[in-house]
């Protein structure tokens, strides 16, 4: 397993106090910003775009964790100008041919990772754990913030992260994305999980951020 990360949600985040967020994250060295992109299409939503993407990047060095939830990914990698240090996250479901989008996200320089939907099985990926880096296992099903819960994707995590081991992958990191409150997270952490989106249910929860993040610290790195 490896280190305890946050990649805190960025459609979650206030538009109007975005910059002083931004420079929050950036003081406690928190190691993603994670981008929902949706089309309407994939997912009963749309949400941030090349735009934001590009003035984000601008503004801060932080790298990003792109979540796409858009059909086709592959037809589109390039306009998102995937980096070097970043992730780039597709789904299992969005295309016919998941293995040559991995690839060509790592041809384009940033780090693939597979995207699984709560209803979708292990199965569907355990043949391209040589193409990726990491994993995200949806926890609610994709496409709003504010959900409860799957409760059954706490243990695929833990038949993910024994299934990555035993198979030779164990530098494979496992993403967790859905009601991550400090309770799940430390349940998923048990589980085997590495990189904890946080929206609603942990930073962007009323109250203080800064907060917020030191008690995150405190409950995950010990368990
Ligand atoms: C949902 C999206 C997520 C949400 C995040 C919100 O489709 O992929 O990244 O932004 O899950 O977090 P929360 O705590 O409101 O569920
Ligand atoms: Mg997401």
């Amino acid at each position: 397993m490896g280190k305890v990360q946050l990649s805190p949600s960025m459609m979650c985040a206030d538009i109007f106090k975005l910059a002083e967020t931004v420079h929050l994250f950036e003081k406690h060295n928190v190691p993603y910003l994670h981008i929902d992109v949706m089309d309407g299409v994939f997912v009963p939503n749309i949400m941030l775009g090349t735009s934001e993407i590009k003035q984000l990047r601008e503004f801060s060095k932080i790298p990003l964790d792109i979540h796409l939830m858009i059909n086709e990914p592959g037809d589109r990698l390039e306009w998102f100008e995937p980096r070097q240090g970043d992730y780039v996250s597709v789904h299992a479901e969005s295309t016919r041919h998941l293995q040559r989008v991995l690839a060509k996200i790592r041809s384009l320089g940033a780090k693939p990772m597979a995207a699984i939907n709560p209803a979708t099985p292990l199965s569907a990926i355990e043949e391209i754990f040589p193409d990726i880096e990491a994993v995200l296992v949806m926890c609610v099903n994709p496409g709003y913030a504010g959900q409860k819960l799957v409760p059954q994707t706490l243990d695929k995590i833990r038949r993910l992260r024994n299934m990555l081991d035993d198979s030779g992958f164990p530098d494979i990191e496992i993403e967790v994305d859905g009601n991550v409150t400090i309770e799940n997270a430390v349940k998923m952490r048990k589980a085997g999980a590495d990189i904890f989106v946080a929206g609603t249910s942990l930073l962007f929860r009323p109250g203080n951020m800064e907060d917020h993040i030191l008690n995150f610290n405190r409950e995950l790195y010990s368990v």
